[in-house]
């Protein structure tokens, strides 16, 4: 069998090193809920510059920015690794709170900074992010962390929504997030769909053992997930819609193969 091969930075993403803030409360509910919502982590002013950033970069797309709804419906747009071009997200994706809980539940005194990802919907955009785990997109052992940050006030059911306790369930094969390009490299048939949890819930044939947490989100609030975690976006809102994910894994994190389509980017 093949040697897992030391992970390999690739240039948005960095090791940084952290002064952890020991929370064994936080790591021990990601290690039984695989998802932990916590209030006002990031300060107004941030999540202000934030949504200017996010304004700035959309205009300027970068090698990675997808279109992710079909042509003529209000656009739901997304960016990949464009932190090192604004200076309130690098000082957010490197610095302070978030890379010190990243820390804090891996146990460790530094971080891999692996990816931010922004996301835009407009008003009434019915383009939802599908149900889907982060962990299968990316060709890495052990799981790392997505730190998920909406930068508007949405009602409960529009934000993020989770299944809680469905890291310790099977990995299902990713889904395409894009209506025109594609996000993902093609190969590979080997993981189950995921299941139809919105279909299956309206249908009863979930039941209330299913336990989605889907809260309202105020601006510098974080949804933290393991990567095996379920989510998809919520409800369309009224208004406009920003938000970032900050992925951040464990500093021994190795790549490894897999047997289906992994995100592009990876391939390059
Ligand atoms: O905000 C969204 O629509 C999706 C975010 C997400 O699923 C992720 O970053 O993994």
């Amino acid at each position: 069998m093949a040697l897992p091969t030391r992970l390999q930075l690739k240039s948005a993403m960095k090791l940084l090193e952290i002064s952890p803030r020991p929370d064994p409360h936080l790591s021990q509910q990601i290690a039984r809920d695989g998802v932990a919502v916590l209030s006002g982590i990031l300060e107004p002013n941030l999540c202000t510059a934030l949504i200017r950033a996010i304004d700035h970069l959309r205009a300027k797309p970068g090698p990675h920015f997808r279109t992710l709804s079909p042509v003529g419906l209000p656009v739901v747009q997304s960016d990949l690794f464009r932190w090192p071009e604004d200076a309130t997200l690098t000082q957010v994706v490197t610095e302070g709170i978030l890379p010190q809980l990243a820390a804090s539940i891996f146990g460790t005194d530094s971080v891999v900074l692996l990816e931010d990802q922004f996301f835009y919907s407009e008003a009434r955009a019915q383009t939802l992010s599908p149900w889907h785990q982060d962990h299968p997109y990316h060709p890495l052992e052990p799981w790392f962390l997505t730190f998920w940050i909406p930068l508007d006030p949405v009602l409960a059911g529009q934000g993020l929504r989770a299944v809680v306790g469905s890291h310790r369930g099977p990995l299902f094969a990713p889904v395409e997030f894009s209506a025109a390009e594609a996000t993902l490299t093609a190969a590979g048939d080997t993981l189950a769909p995921v299941p139809d949890i919105d279909g299956d819930l309206a249908n009863s044939r979930l039941g209330p053992e299913v336990n989605i947490l889907a809260p309202p989100f105020e601006p510098g609030d974080v949804m933290i997930l393991d990567s095996r975690t379920l989510h998809a976006g919520g409800k369309a809102c009224p208004h406009p819609f920003r938000r970032i994910s900050i992925r951040y894994a464990h500093p021994e994190t190795h790549i490894v193969e897999r047997a289906w389509p992994v995100a592009a980017f990876w391939q390059e």
